[in-house]
């Protein structure tokens, strides 16, 4: 692993806020291991080996029933460490794979037999070296039969460059980490108010996630990013994800690894109600993630 690299809590508490049945954490990536699974050669960080069993641990310790396995960007294309944790999840997860253009729908038939359900498409500059537009209509082509999602990972700045193909995506759309808002800014202000207007449109879902990524301020309260999410969650309920982030690539940027049972103690502040929960928690990702299990 990179030298500077922060490995995942050794210990997370266990939670004080108890998860509804059925909550899952609709976030979260494993990292090889490596000498089963090699990281991908193009790859911008090398991380420390976090496999399914230990995914699978945290699961259960934090009283989470599923998990969306998100590919990881230090895996690139090759999907095998996601596939193969979703193949031994007894149904309990799902996945959101990377793909190039020149899939076969023989390969994409695996994995969604293996229970993927959407591609990811990356932008943010330092993890991937973001492609034109041209080539993730090439994958929307492909996924279209399989009436998979698309997950994007951008910067705030990016929503305005790329606006017109962002607001021309044919799928549900999920942003992640509500696409990095500047938190030191305000959340009724014309930055976040153009994510706001991005998620009018009702085919844009958010997970409100990774406080320990955008918060300036410290843990476990992590002030600055509540209103944020909070914002978010009031306002499009039946469009909002939450998940750990699980194994938390690239803190060392930030400068300390959060304790996960603390994030999930984080929750009620974000969505304070039984029912907010209920949707965020185990609603919206059940139909979004598991609405084609009988
Ligand atoms: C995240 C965030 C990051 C990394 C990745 O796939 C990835 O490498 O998503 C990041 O560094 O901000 O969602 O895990």
């Amino acid at each position: 692993m990179d030298a500077d690299w922060l490995p995942f809590h050794p210990n997370p508490k266990k939670p004080s806020f108890a998860l509804p049945a059925g909550a899952v954490d609709a976030h979260c990536h494993v990292f090889g291991p490596g000498a089963q699974f090699p990281y991908a050669p193009e790859r911008k960080y090398t991380p420390c080996d976090a496999g399914k069993d230990d995914l699978f641990k945290l699961r259960d310790h934090l009283g989470c029933a599923r998990n969306v396995i998100v590919q990881a960007t230090c895996h690139g294309a090759d999907n095998r460490a996601m596939v193969d944790a979703l193949l031994h999840s007894k149904g309990t997860a799902r996945g959101v794979a990377t793909i190039r253009p020149d899939i076969t729908e023989a390969e994409l038939t695996s994995m969604h037999d293996a229970g993927v359900r959407g591609v990811r498409f990356n932008f943010v500059k330092r993890l991937v070296d973001p492609k034109p537009d041209a080539h993730y209509r090439s994958i929307i082509d492909k996924i279209k039969v399989f009436g998979w999602h698309i997950v994007v990972y951008f910067e705030a700045a990016d929503l305005e460059e790329r606006w017109d193909f962002f607001t021309s995506l044919p799928t549900i759309v999920v942003v992640d980490h509500m696409g990095r808002p500047d938190v030191t800014k305000q959340p009724d202000g014309p930055e976040f108010g153009r994510f706001m207007s991005f998620m009018e449109r009702e085919n844009i879902w958010a997970k409100v996630t990774c406080p320990e990524r955008l918060s300036t301020m410290p843990p476990p309260a992590y002030v600055d990013f509540v209103p944020f999410a909070k914002a978010v969650v009031a306002r499009f309920p039946d469009r909002v994800l939450w998940g750990t982030d699980w194994p938390h690539p690239n803190l060392n940027m930030v400068g300390h690894m959060p304790d996960d049972g603390a994030l999930v103690d984080l929750i009620p502040d974000i969505a304070p109600t039984a029912e907010l929960q209920r949707k965020l928690l185990v609603d919206n990702p059940a139909r979004l993630y598991w609405g084609d299990e009988t």
